[in-house]
């Protein structure tokens, strides 16, 4: 069964061009789901204090740890005593690096002796336990508290980020929520609806004010990296499973997706969490070109983003029904053969971070069957470049830069 419908599924099947049916056989993956064990130990009592316990001291207690482990930012190049210069660690910030994807690309780069991980996150105690029980060193990664439903906590973080004194060489926007049964809209700190709040609107706020501290590198590849995804890319089979991703004329955007006198979805529609979560990854994709376009030439930098792959077993799928999260996985892993695990998934976005081969810019990377990286082209909407314009300038008023 599995091999009859992998011939009439293939692994990746891309629409060319919206109305035209060429289909073409690249991306991976076909449905979506998955539930992972990482959260239970948050309903321990005993963590659950020391959480609570965590989050009455305030966020500048965050930045004071880091400070004590602060290292004046070293130069590029250090001469061993045999006088060869050797690259300096590399310094690389992923969002929501607590499990699933960010988590297995942290490993995957700190394994390397290469980097220092900064794991940007929202429960600080989690973070600590994932890191521990991927086995990664202490040496190679710092975790630093960022809740990205609150523009404060962006602001924050990048304060204490500051602070650290570490330079900034790579920032990896990879956290996101997904609410699929969600009837009603929930909100972020500021009243955005949270999947675009923290998915879209929490990273843009982070990119831009960090830009400085990337412009400020002076590593040999500076590269600034958002996951996408190929359910916001109508050009694909995937992504035309309903609802589909459309922004529409951005009016719910530009009201502020409060849900009050404006819709909580950017087209001005009903609330759909299915819909705002790919919607989010289309603004995701959008922002990494309108950064490409903004600033590659003049700084150099690489703007990036991605679809790592179907990987049906992460926390992404936490708040989808039980049959969903049951059945994804296995519908990954033999009808479409979308599937991906979170270990591959972490070694392709660590490719992105560091593989000298990667350094274009503007490009939304995909992998083949066989795991090779190619250059991929994105939906309509999603590559247009006038729409991206506009979610620029309406984000950057939403988060208080115009
Ligand atoms: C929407 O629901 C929600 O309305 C929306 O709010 C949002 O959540 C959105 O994108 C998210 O989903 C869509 C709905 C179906 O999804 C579900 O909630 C149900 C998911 C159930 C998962 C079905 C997977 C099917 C897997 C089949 C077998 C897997 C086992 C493989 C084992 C292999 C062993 C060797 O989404 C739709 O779009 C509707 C379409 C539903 C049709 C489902 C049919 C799947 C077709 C695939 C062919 C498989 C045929 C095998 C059948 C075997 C049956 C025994
Ligand atoms: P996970 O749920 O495992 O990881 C998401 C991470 O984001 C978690 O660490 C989570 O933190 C964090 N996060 C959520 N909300 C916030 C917030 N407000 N502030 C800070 N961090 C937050 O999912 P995945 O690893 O699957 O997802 C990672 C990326 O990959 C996402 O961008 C997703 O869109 C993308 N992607 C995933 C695919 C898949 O098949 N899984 C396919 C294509 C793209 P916490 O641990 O505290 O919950
Ligand atoms: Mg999808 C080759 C086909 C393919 C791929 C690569 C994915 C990836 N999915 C494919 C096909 C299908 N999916 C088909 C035919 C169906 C109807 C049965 C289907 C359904 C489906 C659902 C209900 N798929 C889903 C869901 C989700 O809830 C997931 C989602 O949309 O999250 C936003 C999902 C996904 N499918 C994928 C991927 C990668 C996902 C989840 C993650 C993401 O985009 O970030």
């Amino acid at each position: 069964m599995a091999l009859q419908a992998s011939s009439i599924l293939p692994s990746t099947l891309s629409i060319h061009k919206e109305g035209k049916s060429s289909f073409s056989l690249k991306e991976n993956g076909f449905l979506g789901v998955c539930l992972n064990d990482h959260h239970k130990s948050d309903f321990n009592p005993t963590v659950l204090r020391a959480k609570i316990q965590f989050d009455q001291k305030s966020t500048s207690s965050v930045g004071a740890i880091r400070a004590q482990t602060a290292a004046t930012a070293p130069s590029v190049t250090t001469a061993t005593p045999q006088g060869k210069k050797t690259l300096r660690k590399g310094s690389v910030i992923i969002t929501g690096a607590s499990s699933g994807l960010g988590l297995a690309t942290a490993k995957a780069l700190a394994e390397t002796g290469k980097w220092h991980v900064i794991m940007a996150c929202r429960d600080f105690l989690k973070a600590e336990r994932a890191a521990k029980s991927v086995g990664m060193n202490k040496e190679n990664y710092t975790i630093m508290h960022l809740d990205l439903a609150s523009l404060d906590s962006v602001r924050q973080f990048v304060d204490n980020f500051r602070r650290s004194g570490r330079p900034l060489d790579v920032l990896v926007c990879n956290a996101a929520v997904y609410l699929p049964t969600a009837k009603e809209p929930t909100f972020t700190a500021e009243g955005f609806e949270l999947s675009v709040g923290t998915n879209h609107l929490g990273h843009f706020l982070l990119s831009r004010l960090l830009l400085e501290d990337l412009k400020q590198s002076d590593y040999p590849s500076k590269r600034l990296i958002i996951v996408g995804s190929i359910t916001g890319n109508t050009n694909t089979l995937a992504g035309n499973v309903p609802p589909k991703a459309n922004l529409g004329d951005l009016r719910g955007l530009a009201g502020g997706l409060n849900g009050l006198n404006i819709s909580s979805m950017i087209d001005g529609g009903e609330f759909d969490g299915a819909k705002a979560y790919k919607d989010s990854k289309v603004c995701n994709m959008l922002t990494m070109q309108e950064f490409h376009r903004r600033f590659h030439e003049e700084t150099g930098i690489t703007f990036a983003s991605l679809y790592p792959g179907c990987i049906a077993t992460t926390g992404l799928f936490r708040e989808h029904i039980p049959l969903f999260r049951l059945l994804f996985p296995p519908f990954q892993k033999y009808i479409t053969k979308g599937y991906v695990s979170e270990e591959e998934s972490g070694k392709r976005l660590a490719q992105v971070v560091s593989e000298p081969s990667l350094t274009k810019s503007g490009v939304y990377w995909s992998w083949n069957k066989d795991s090779a990286s190619f250059e991929n082209q994105l939906s309509q909407e999603a590559s247009d470049a006038e729409k991206a314009k506009k979610v620029w300038e309406l984000s950057e008023k939403l988060v208080g830069l115009a």
